[in-house]
């Protein structure tokens, strides 16, 4: 099916609301949700759910991620690790480290497809080239809301992509909240793609990012996260974009001036277990590891939203100079990315796309 209409408008038609309506409602819910945000990360639940035996054997398990110690990933991390080892019967332990303390996001794939770790939870983003269906959660400003991701990742579109996923000696168990993207730098001020002329910034490791910000007018370097903090205390490059949570998780503000909410790329974590490790575990041990994924990640998606307007309210404490776009702004971004859908559609799949856009512009139940 060849779609004429503008991705952004067709995404608002399907919607039933004006174009400048839609980015109106994206930007109110992220203020409504922001507005309850808790001002410091919401307690590790009490585990709930049966205990479950094993097969009598020991299992240790190690999983490393690539944000730090306080970020909402390793708050997710630990709670993972609370639920196995109080439903587990006592022979299963999980050892969690952080970041990339064993090996970066495409270090820890590959160890585990190797063997020598156990479970990793990426971004999507550095892993196209092994899954070249995950380039469509790389497409700007793909879910309006945050919402429409989860009702997408949680559905059979989200099960079909765990599925697909289980393959390369890798078993897919689970989806989490990175989060949308926002554009830190250390030059100017940033309110419209013309202030990027000239940027270096850095990208994941994905074709797509890379040519968002080619468009944008910037010079993009893909570079793995491990290597980003001192790559911008250096300024071997001049900006990068993450998720708020990160951007201070990781003390960007120390070396960035200023940010600029974009909301441009809303990206999951996707918890990988090494396939050559869940062989060897008894099904019962599976299942645990699957509901403790679920749990983990719904648990990382509340700790990251409810955190967001704090988070910004201390890096502009901390000095950044934090621009919030206009809806008319935003829709010069928007406008401006359109011929990125146009670029990748035929090499992601149009009907994917269509789908996600469908399943995201779907009211709620
Ligand atoms: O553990 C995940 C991180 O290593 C990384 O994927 C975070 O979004 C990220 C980035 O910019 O690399």
């Amino acid at each position: 099916m060849k779609t004429t209409a503008l991705p952004f408008s067709h995404l608002a038609q399907r919607a039933g609301r004006p174009f400048a309506a839609l980015v109106t409602a994206a930007a109110m819910s992220f203020t409504a949700v922001a507005a309850h945000a808790a001002t410091e990360m919401p307690p590790i639940p009490e585990v709930q759910g049966d205990v479950v035996e094993g097969d009598g054997n020991d299992y240790n398990l190690k999983f490393n991620i690539g944000l730090t110690q306080s970020s909402a990933q390793y708050r997710g991390l630990e709670y993972f690790k609370k639920i196995v080892e109080e439903r587990g019967d006592g022979h299963i332990t999980v050892e969690a480290f952080h970041s990339a303390q064993l090996g970066d996001d495409l270090q820890s794939v590959s160890a585990l497809q190797a063997g020598t770790l156990e479970m990793t939870a990426p971004s999507t983003s550095p892993m196209v080239s092994m899954f070249p269906q995950f380039a469509v959660f790389d497409l700007p400003f793909l879910f309006p809301q945050p919402e429409d991701a989860d009702r997408v990742l949680d559905g059979e579109i989200g099960q079909q992509m765990l599925e697909e996923a289980s393959s390369k000696g890798l078993v897919a168990i689970g989806w989490a909240e990175n989060g949308y993207r926002q554009l830190t730098d250390s030059g100017v001020a940033v309110s419209e793609p013309s202030d990027l002329e000239g940027l270096k910034i850095r990208t994941m490791q994905n074709p797509i990012h890379l040519d968002i910000w080619r468009t944008l007018g910037a010079n993009p370097t893909p570079m793995s996260f491990a290597e980003l903090f001192t790559a911008l205390e250096q300024n071997v490059v001049d900006g990068q974009e993450n998720p708020w949570n990160t951007i201070k998780s990781s003390r960007f503000n120390e070396v960035q001036q200023y940010a600029t909410e974009t909301n441009h790329v809303y990206t999951p974590f996707i918890t990988l277990v090494s396939e050559r490790f869940w062989n060897r575990l008894p099904e019962s041990y599976q299942q645990l590891l699957r509901e403790a994924a679920t749990d983990m990640g719904e648990y990382e998606r509340e700790v990251s939203r409810s955190m967001s307007d704090q988070i910004k309210q201390d890096l502009a404490d901390s000095g950044m100079e934090i621009t919030t776009l206009t809806p008319e702004q935003v829709a010069v971004f928007q406008e401006t990315l359109e011929p990125v859908y146009a670029q990748w559609r035929d090499k992601i799949g149009g009907d994917l796309i269509d789908s996600i856009r469908d399943e995201a512009s779907a009211e709620q139940q």
